[in-house]
This record gives structure tokens, sequence and C-alpha cells, in this order.
């Protein structure tokens, strides 16, 4: 029986896992880019939380106006990308404002859970679909002035081509760490991200958000309700290498 690799570094998603940022916080941006806009177009609680299956802002407008109003021609399509983007950078500030004044916070746990893991030595990364200066802003304006610099990497938004479900934005941070996938741990909320970390090979912890209860999590090392102790996570990660884990 070979020993579980020691753990190093806790790998975190940001929307539904460091905070429940996505019905009061991105669903509010969109809406108030869309009016502004003029487009007509509003993504009520229920549409929303549909819509989210499509990860990723630009490609979630993009799928849910080809739903409205398809088009299929090269000019069309690069036309209509093209006014996502700009929309879309409307809707990041909006969003950004809305963390600025406090409208997000973080989930219970996660910041005890943060400086344990800081006390503790253990190395910090982000792995996440959104864009980095909705990251930044979140840190910023929930764990402090410094606290982007916590992080030894930052994957965001659209560094990788393809987005959650699509491993690339966790093998992206493992590149940049230096560090083999077992040495490490993800914290997500959404079955579309326990998918990703797992098929980077990274062993992955779900505490579902609001938006994702009900979705099946198949593969999690565990499946909490609320974010807790570090010791906890740790005893997760070992077990995750045992022969025991593996037939489970
Ligand atoms: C969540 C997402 C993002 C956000 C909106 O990412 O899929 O698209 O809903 O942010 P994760 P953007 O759970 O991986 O953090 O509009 O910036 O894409
Ligand atoms: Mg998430």
């Amino acid at each position: 029986m070979s020993a579980a690799p020691a753990l190093q570094a806790l790998l975190f998603d940001v929307d539904g896992t460091l905070a429940e940022t996505e019905r009061d916080g991105h669903r509010i941006a969109f809406n108030a880019a869309f009016e502004a806009a003029g487009l007509g177009w509003h993504w009520d609680v229920e549409t929303y939380g549909r819509l989210l299956a499509i990860t990723g802002g630009k490609e979630r407008m993009l799928a849910w106006w080809q739903e409205r109003e398809p088009v299929s021609t090269p000019k069309e399509v690069a036309r209509r990308a093209e006014r996502v983007k700009a929309l879309h950078a409307d809707k990041t500030l909006r969003y950004t404002a809305l963390v600025a004044a406090g409208r997000v916070r973080l989930r219970p746990g996660i910041e005890r859970l943060i400086d344990e893991a800081r006390a503790d030595g253990l190395r910090l990364a982000i792995a996440t679909t959104t864009t980095p200066d909705n990251v930044s802003a979140l840190l910023r304006h929930t764990l402090g002035e410094d606290a982007s610099r916590w992080f030894d990497v930052i994957g965001a938004g659209d560094v990788v081509a393809a987005k959650k479900p699509a491993p690339d934005i966790y093998r992206w941070v493992l590149e940049r760490l230096q560090l083999a996938p077992e040495a490490t741990l993800a914290l997500e909320d959404s079955a579309n991200g326990l998918a990703a970390a797992r098929a980077a090979g990274v062993p992955c912890v779900v505490s579902p958000s609001v938006y994702a209860r009900g979705e099946s999590f198949d593969g999690a090392l565990a499946v909490i309700e609320r974010w807790g102790a570090l010791g906890t996570l740790r005893q997760w990660h070992a077990e995750a290498a045992s022969p025991a884990f593996a037939c489970k």
C-alpha cells in the first residue's frame, strides 16, 4: 500500500464555494447590464439556475441568445460574440461594484479555513471560471486588501479555452504550482466544478451552493453542508489514496 502524498495546497473554486455569488451577485449584474443595453432580457432566479449549467458568463449569454434567436453564419456569430464581449465587460463592472458595496459575503467557515491553512504552511490557489477582476474584488472586499497575495496561483476566466467541467483550469493551476494533483485538494460547490477537478486527478471535497443542491456528486471525497476545519480535510485527503477509497 503506497502512502498518500502529503497535502501541499488547497485549490479553491470561487463562485458558490468562497461565497454565494450567483443569485444576488452575478445574476443581478447580468440583468442590470441587459437593462442598460435595452435588450429586454431578464434572468429570474429559476431561469438563472437553469443557465448555470453553462459555465462562463459570456458563454451563458451566447447560449441564451442562441436559444431565443439562432444565428448560424460565421459573420453573424462573430458579430454576436463581439456584442457579448462588450456586454460582459459592463456586467463585470456592475458585479465588482456590488462586491465593493458589500453585497456578497464569504460562506461560513471559509475565512477560518484559509487562516488555518496559511498558519499550517499550506499553499493556496484559485481555480475558477469567473473573470479575474471578480476574484480580486471578492478577495479584497471580504478578506482584505492583501488577500490576493496569499494565493500562489490564481487561475481564472479565459486563461484556458475550455471552462469547467473541462479539467483545463485545474491543469493550468497545477502546472504553475509545480505540484502533482494528488498533493492538492480542491474545494468545489457544483457538479461541474467537481467534474473539472476529478478529470485533472485532483481529489475534491464538495459543499453544495444553493443552486447546486440536488446535483449528483459522485467521485467527491466528501460532501458537506458547510465548510469545516482543516484537520477534517487533511484526514479525507489522506484517506483518498488508500485502497479502501479507491474501491468506493
Ligand atoms: C462560476 C461561473 C461564472 C460565473 C459568472 O465559476 O461559471 O461564469 O457564473 O462569472 P466558478 P463570469 O464556480 O468556477 O467560480 O461572468 O465572470 O464568467
Ligand atoms: Mg463554483
